[in-house]
Formats: structure tokens, sequence, C-alpha cells
């Protein structure tokens, strides 16, 4: 760990970082992980660093439909499992929802060590794993398409951090609600999931935290009401324009 002090103004980012490049050289990330947080980072900058009310209103939307899920299953990634094990193993214990490893830039060593990253934070039953039964996933190709028969293919709702495109598209294109949590609103995982939290995940994950224990008490119908009345794109395009009044202002 670098020495950093608790002062620097980007005290909480760099602390992160540092969580990353450790898990990179640890072999729980790819390379490109990095590559990935960086543009995370960039997004999250022009969104102030803070959780915005587009991301609050689409945070209560996903807390309603994983409350409403008969089988929520919860995907996780490197970049996820470093930064947010704790947070993914916690909400999974609440809902309840079972956890299912899926990586893009999949290898028998780094599923293991994303299997020891999630164990230690608590989780204890994990699918994905390398010795899983899987089926792929209608119209993806290669070891991302890996599906756990009683994980993604049996889901009715998937919380999906971090995605890439296709596979959040294919999901979809299966009959799934698809939730992301993706700092970029352009992203093709953002435009073609059904709820987008326009959000870093270390934020977001706790916050549905806490959303789904407020709603824990509604009925169905209200439940049902608030993912019916929840707007994706609007949504989205409100992230956009806050993106845009925070560069005018800068800009000038
Ligand atoms: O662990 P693997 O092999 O499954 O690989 C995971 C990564 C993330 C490397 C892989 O899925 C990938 O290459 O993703 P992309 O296509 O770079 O997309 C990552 C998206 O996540 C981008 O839109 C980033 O803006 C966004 N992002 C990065 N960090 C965060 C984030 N969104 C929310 N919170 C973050 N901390």
């Amino acid at each position: 760990m670098h020495d950093m002090s608790p002062h620097h103004p980007r005290y909480q980012s760099l602390l992160l970082r540092d969580k990353m490049a450790k898990a990179y050289q640890e072999g729980i990330l790819a390379d490109t992980a990095l590559i990935a947080h960086g543009r995370g980072e960039a997004f999250d900058y022009i969104l102030g660093e803070k959780t915005n009310l587009p991301a609050l209103n689409s945070i209560k939307a996903a807390s309603a439909a994983l409350l409403l899920a008969e089988n929520p299953i919860l995907s996780v990634n490197g970049n996820t499992a470093v930064l947010a094990a704790e947070d993914m193993v916690k909400l999974a214990r609440i809902l309840p929802a079972k956890v299912e490893i899926n990586l893009f830039y999949r290898t028998p060593q780094r599923v293991m060590k994303v299997e020891e990253v999630l164990k230690k934070a608590g989780a204890t039953e994990i699918l994905g794993k390398e010795e899983d039964d899987y089926f792929p996933i209608k119209g993806l190709e290669g070891p991302r398409s890996r599906a756990h028969p009683e994980g993604v293919h049996r889901a009715d709702v998937i919380l999906v951090p971090l995605e890439d495109g296709d596979r959040a598209e294919a999901l979809v294109a299966l009959g799934k609600t698809v939730i992301t949590i993706d700092l970029n609103p352009l992203s093709r995982t953002a435009q073609t999931s059904s709820i987008t939290i326009v959000d870093n995940v270390v934020r977001a994950i706790p916050l549905i935290i806490e959303e789904i224990s407020k709603l824990r008490g509604c009925r169905i119908d209200e439940l049902e009401a608030i993912v019916h009345e929840f707007d994706n794109q609007r949504n989205i395009d409100s992230s956009l324009q806050l993106i845009a009044q925070y560069l005018e202002k800068d800009g000038k």
C-alpha cells in the first residue's frame, strides 16, 4: 500500500486504486480490469463522485424488483469482487439470493481467486465455479456465456454490476429483468439493461441494502407499482443531463 494522507483530496479514490492494483498483482483481476476501473473513475468524476437523484430512483426500482423476484441472482466479476465482495454477500444474505461468478476474461486461476475473495467475505453458496455444471446463454459465445442451471438460467431478476453489453442484452432477450450498476450511462450495458443504476458499485450496493430494508414491509402491489412506474431511458437521460450540467458549469 502506498503511503497516502487521508487529507489528500482524492484519498478515497486513491484507496480504491490501490486495492485494484494489489488485486491485479495477486491475479484476481485481468489487466484490462484496471482500464475499466479508470473509465469508471472518469465518469464518477463528472458525476460529482456522489450518488445522484437518478441513481437513487433506480436503486429504489432495483430494490423493489429484487424483493419481488422468485429467483434473484447476483452475478459477480473480478472488479465487483474486489470492490464490493462484502456488500454483495450481505445483499445475497438479506434477500436471499444466490451468488454466481461470471468472468469476461475467464481462466481457472481467476475463478478460484474470485471464489476465495467471496468466501473470505462470508459467502457460503457460490455458483459458477470451475467444476460447476453450466449451459451456455443463448446468443453469447465464449466463457462469459456460461450460466449455472440453478443460477442465471433459473433467475428471473439478475444483478450484473460492471457488465459487458452483450451479456446484459442476451439476458434481457431471454426475458430476464437485468439490473446493472454502471458509471457510464452511454455503455451498451447501461442502455440495454432493464434497470440501470448510474453510480459507483462501492456506493450503490450499500444503498440497495438500505433500500431493501425500507421496502421490506411494502405490499406486493406497492412494489410492483414502483417497478412499473420506473422509466429506465428517462432516468438514464437525467444522468446524462447531470453530466452536461457539470461540464457546462466547470467548462466556463
Ligand atoms: O473480471 P472480468 O474478467 O469479468 O472482467 C471485468 C471487466 C470490468 C474488466 C470487463 O467486464 C470489462 O472489460 O468491462 P468494460 O467493457 O470495460 O465495462 C466496464 C464498465 O464499468 C464501464 O462502463 C465503466 O465505466 C464501468 N465502471 C468501472 N468501474 C466502475 C464502473 N461502474 C460502476 N462502479 C465502478 N466502480
